[in-house]
């Protein structure tokens, strides 16, 4: 225990605290452009280069960096001295001068956390001029990275290397040179980046931020040729009202609906329906081969690891092609909607496939590149056309200049945006595995099911794991989420160690709650816990919450698919990966 004094407050820390999680306790904000703590987590970005967040320490010549600064006993800390705020001052000033000046035109403007911070500070010039230090571009299917705005505070390597393990950013080069970037400087695309997007979430400024699409889904909405077809995944609806102001955790499902049918789709639907169908197809392929693996045929592999993630499935095409046979066949949602959506609903509007643009509205920036993918396109035509994010479609509401708050809420158009409770739950880490459960539970043992929650399966540890009693049958469960945890299971199967029977894995911290395209969280887990809490309310206020009871997917089955892993769900439906 260390007592110390900050800004003439008493305060009791634990040995080896900061000054920077010291000044936190008591509500005193020292600001930082590199340091970043994500809770919850082990993981701490603390390079302590940035020098914003200097204070002064009694008897101390220097100033100190307050997140590489330990209390010790009777310090005195000011955090706000005119001899504090002056050095942040020459800091910004500093870090602007090597800064493109284009903030009026900048995707992060509004967010950018050093546009805030020299806000903050009243920088009203920039004192020192001269020449700027400019890198080559990157524009992957993605993400886009403009280096010229990177300031070197090195969260999205934290965030690629530690949370995620993929290894993609690192700094490279020395002094004006110095960049984050792929090894040999090459782009995003032709590295073994899985396009998750967890290094955009954390970047202050411009130099990480998505591909943005929404021009290319008003060109589709003005032409009178297509029909323009919209989906929105799970997450979205949890998230994004807080573009708007609204207060984190807030569901705006119907709102949403009504923007996009404002912004002029023709058909407003859901990834929830696809996400049911997925659940057909993903719990029959998991009974399959659980039933073949407990008769002792030795060719059937378990675990059965969930395969609705992109940024996952890219993640082991890339890191362990030895094990592409494990994974579940079934397409993700969004694939599953494009590929009825340009088949089926098609058919039904006597409509031409390449007459249907679909657009999905995702919290995901990996979505962007699976859409891109050969194997979900016939004849070149996508089945999903667009991916844009949910912080794009914020965007295009407010290009429309909509009131968002003030919009009446609106239902989705039917027959591809009828869902349940189990659906919504994709959304969130834990929760494609319990939405299987809720339908496998009921097709194994033919009883219906007591209890829909399973809390056991919820939560944000990064690892859970849980049995759960399909009437005599254990079943073994497994949970990660963040690549790094996913890579643990990963080696323990590699290893012969599993005793999962079932796994379900998502790239993001959170799920896709967390992903890479949705509002900015600045590692705020607080913000995540809100948004998994307004899925699970969703869910609960459903009247259907079992995907197999969707009486649209039990009519697109009777009149369309025939049965679950059938001939035709195969060919439109499931998919294979690449080493
Ligand atoms: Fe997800 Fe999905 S749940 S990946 O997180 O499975 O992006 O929200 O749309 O496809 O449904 C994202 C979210 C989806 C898909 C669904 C799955
Ligand atoms: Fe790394 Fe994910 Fe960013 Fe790619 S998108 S560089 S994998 S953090």
């Amino acid at each position: 225990i260390v007592q110390l004094t900050i800004d003439n407050k008493k305060v009791v820390v634990e040995k080896g605290t900061t000054i920077l999680e010291a000044a936190k306790t008591i509500g005193v904000d020292v600001p930082t452009l590199c340091h970043m703590k994500l809770e919850d987590t082990n993981f701490e970005n603390k390079p302590g280069g940035c020098r914003v967040c200097v204070v002064e320490v009694e008897g101390r010549r220097n100033l100190a960096p307050a997140c590489k600064t330990e209390c010790t006993e009777g310090m005195m800390v000011n955090t706000h001295s005119v001899r504090v705020v002056n050095a942040r001052r020459t800091v910004m000033e500093l870090i602007l001068s090597d800064h493109p000046f284009d903030c009026l035109v900048c995707a992060k403007s509004g967010d950018c956390e050093l546009q805030s911070l020299a806000q903050n500070l009243g920088i009203r010039e920039i004192k020192y001029t001269g020449a700027k230090s400019t890198y080559k571009g990157d524009e992957s299917p993605a993400i886009i990275r403009d280096m010229d705005k990177c300031i070197m505070c090195r969260r999205c390597e934290t965030a690629c290397n530690e949370v995620q393990t993929v290894g993609v950013l690192s700094a490279i080069n020395r002094g004006f040179e110095s960049v984050v970037a792929p090894a040999f400087e090459m782009d995003l695309d032709h590295s073994t980046c899985t396009f998750c997007g967890q290094c955009v979430a954390v970047c202050p400024t411009g130099a990480l931020t998505e591909r943005d699409s929404s021009s290319k889904v008003m060109d589709a909405i003005v032409n009178p040729k297509k029909k323009v077809i919209v989906q929105t995944a799970p997450a979205v609806r949890a998230a994004l009202g807080e573009e708007f102001g609204m207060e984190a955790g807030t569901l705006v499902t119907g709102k949403m609906v009504s923007a996009l049918r404002k912004l002029g789709f023709d058909y407003v639907f859901d990834t929830d329906f696809a996400a049911d169908l997925t659940i057909m197809e993903e719990g029959t392929e998991l009974l399959d081969r659980l039933s073949k693996h407990l008769a002792g045929d030795k060719e059937v592999k378990l675990p059965i690891l969930t395969s609705c993630c992109p940024g996952w499935v890219n993640f082991f095409e890339h890191q362990f092609p030895e094990m592409i046979d494990i994974p579940s066949t079934a397409k993700s949602p969004q694939q599953m909607f494009g590929a009825i959506a340009k088949t089926y609903f098609a058919d039904q509007l006597k409509e031409k496939r390449e007459d249907v643009v679909v657009v999905s509205v995702m919290p995901c920036l990996a979505k962007k590149y699976e859409c891109s993918r050969d194997e979900f396109a016939v004849d070149g035509d996508p089945d999903v056309n667009i991916s844009i994010s949910t912080r794009e479609l914020a965007q295009m509401i407010r290009n429309a200049n909509l009131n968002f708050e003030a919009l009446e809420e609106d239902d989705f158009d039917n027959p591809l945006g009828e869902s349940t409770g189990a659906a919504v739950i994709f959304g969130t880490t834990g929760g494609v595995i319990e939405a299987a459960v809720r339908t496998a539970y009921e097709v194994h043992t033919k009883k219906p099911l007591e209890r829909l929650d399973f809390e056991e399966l919820r939560g944000m540890e990064g690892i859970r794991s849980a049995t759960i009693d399909f009437d005599g049958l254990p079943i073994n469960i497994g949970i990660a989420h963040g690549l790094g945890n996913a890579r643990k299971l990963l080696e323990d199967i590699k290893a012969g160690k599993s005793q999962f029977h079932a796994i379900e894995i998502m790239a993001c911290p959170g799920g896709c709650i967390g992903g890479g395209g949705q509002p900015y969280h600045h590692g705020n887990m607080e913000i995540l816990k809100k948004r998994q809490k307004a899925i699970y309310e969703e869910d609960k206020g459903k009247t259907l919450r079992k995907s197999h009871e969707n009486p649209f997917i039990q009519k697109l089955y009777a009149e369309f698919l025939g049965e679950p892993c059938g001939h035709k769900s195969h060919e439109l439906l499931h998919t294979h990966y690449y080493d």
